[in-house]
């Protein structure tokens, strides 16, 4: 099956150096899906990519609190933060794509957890799920009503724009062999979990490619 329809759009999140092998906050096997992602990329008429995009001094790098140690959870105004390594620094190697993602053919590209503060995982809406990227309305005025989800991390930014997709009023797709995850705690079950009763429907790549 092939979506070239107006009204669907694929969306890659965050496959940026620095969540490869080798990067500042890599995901095992990272690198693994970028073969997938361009594969999809081919089905798709609409196509937009995600870049996690942070300046040094960011909230949410363990490097910007006394004491803290990468992986820590701390509470920030507006809920719980996991304090990651230093990662995708704005204009820095590791916030590239990764180098084989096709993006000279994305129609946008949408830059999130650039204000220090606030961290940024949906590519909706910052953490305090309030102050919007911008994505909804430009989803909107395209007239877009479906999107399907890969890319990186599968238990955190795929994650949570996968629900705020929903909560939208989107309907959601996530191809899960084309995302990997951090699996943090638990977190990789706690989204395959509330992703699945928020509507959110898992699909494999070949359900897409043929
Ligand atoms: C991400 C942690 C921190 C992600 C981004 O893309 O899943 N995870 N920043
Ligand atoms: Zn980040």
């Amino acid at each position: 099956m092939s979506d070239f329809k107006e009204d669907t759009a694929l969306i890659l999140i965050d496959i940026q150096n620095d969540f490869c092998p080798g990067g500042a906050l890599a995901v095992n096997e990272g690198n693994e899906i970028v073969g997938l992602a361009n594969e999809l990329q081919k089905n798709f008429k609409i196509k937009i990519a995600t870049q996690d995009w942070h300046p040094h001094t960011h909230k949410s790098f363990a490097s910007n609190h006394e004491d803290k140690e990468p992986l820590s959870v701390i509470e920030m105004f507006y809920g719980q933060q996991v304090l990651w390594p230093d990662h995708c620094i704005q204009g820095s190697k590791g916030a590239e794509f990764h180098r084989e993602l096709i993006t000279d053919n994305s129609d946008l590209i949408i830059r999130k957890g650039f204000r220090p503060e606030i961290d940024s995982y949906s590519a909706f809406f910052e953490n305090d799920h309030k102050t919007p990227t911008g994505l909804e309305g430009y989803l909107r005025t395209r007239q877009i009503k479906s999107i399907y989800l890969c890319g990186l991390a599968l238990d955190f930014c795929v994650y949570f724009s996968a629900i705020d997709g929903a909560k939208l009023g989107f309907k959601v797709f996530v191809i899960e062999d084309a995302c990997r995850a951090i699996d943090l705690d638990g977190s990789l079950d706690n989204a395959i979990n509330e992703m699945t009763s928020s509507g959110v429907q898992l699909l494999s790549s070949h359900d897409l490619l043929n």
